[in-house]
């Protein structure tokens, strides 16, 4: 069984236009995602990414979608398996921001321009498979557990900085859920890992949403 669920950005009004040029590839990549029953049914599916180990008791395809980036150093965000280690990247900083600007220690300034702001439009971002798209979906196996991780590098040297997982609450911030209409479950990063002093804390360096709407219909995989 297939949980799908599809992003805030196809259904809200704001990105109308965003999605009405993509709407075919988003279309085709949502109909290989599935289907509603699943939810509530014989098996729970877990309906919430936290900062706890992530693990489906059923194979679970999640859509990701990119809200934009704020931070100076170049950031690479995605999926490790626990059992294995293997990292595959969902949303990749080419470079470290779209245009140098101004910020202010500890304040988050997801949806605004200030911080070092990095979009896939600004050229910054590419999905994980090399696209320029604010959207790509990852399915995780049944029974497997998983954690979100970021990685960074110094965006001048390309010297390694940090390796974060989500599991680590100084790393990452989570809110909603999976099946939260709109808002999706919103997962907000600070890059610069443990307490130390001159950590800003504000969980605006890399900012995704998983989820937010399941869907009704599965071509590939019918009920
Ligand atoms: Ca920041
Ligand atoms: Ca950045
Ligand atoms: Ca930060």
């Amino acid at each position: 069984m297939v949980v799908g669920v599809a992003t805030m950005k196809q259904q809200n009004p704001w990105y109308q236009n965003l999605f009405s040029r993509s709407k075919g590839s988003a279309i085709a990549a949502l109909s290989a995602l599935s289907l509603v029953g699943a939810i509530g049914t014989s098996t729970q599916a877990q309906e919430t990414l936290s900062n706890n180990t992530i693990q489906f008791p059923e194979e679970t395809v999640v859509e990701f979608e990119i809200v934009d980036t704020h931070g100076y150093y170049q950031s690479t965000i995605g999926v490790v398996n626990l059992k294995t280690g293997q990292k595959t990247p969902l949303f990749v900083e080419k470079q470290g921001f779209d245009a140098p600007t101004s910020s202010v220690a500890g304040r988050d300034d997801t949806n605004t321009n200030a911080d070092f702001k990095g979009t896939v439009e600004g050229g910054t971002i590419v999905n994980g498979a090399g696209e320029a798209s604010n959207l790509i979906k990852y399915t995780f196996e049944a029974g497997t557990p998983y954690a979100l991780y970021l990685d960074s590098v110094d965006p001048r040297t390309k010297q390694a900085r940090v390796s974060l997982v989500s599991t680590n609450v100084n790393a990452t911030s989570f809110a909603g859920s999976l099946t939260a209409g709109e808002s999706g479950n919103s997962i907000k990063w600070d890059d610069s890992g443990l307490p130390r002093p001159g950590k800003d804390s504000d969980f605006d360096d890399f900012v995704i949403i998983a989820g937010g709407f399941t869907l009704e219909s599965c071509p590939i995989r019918p009920q």
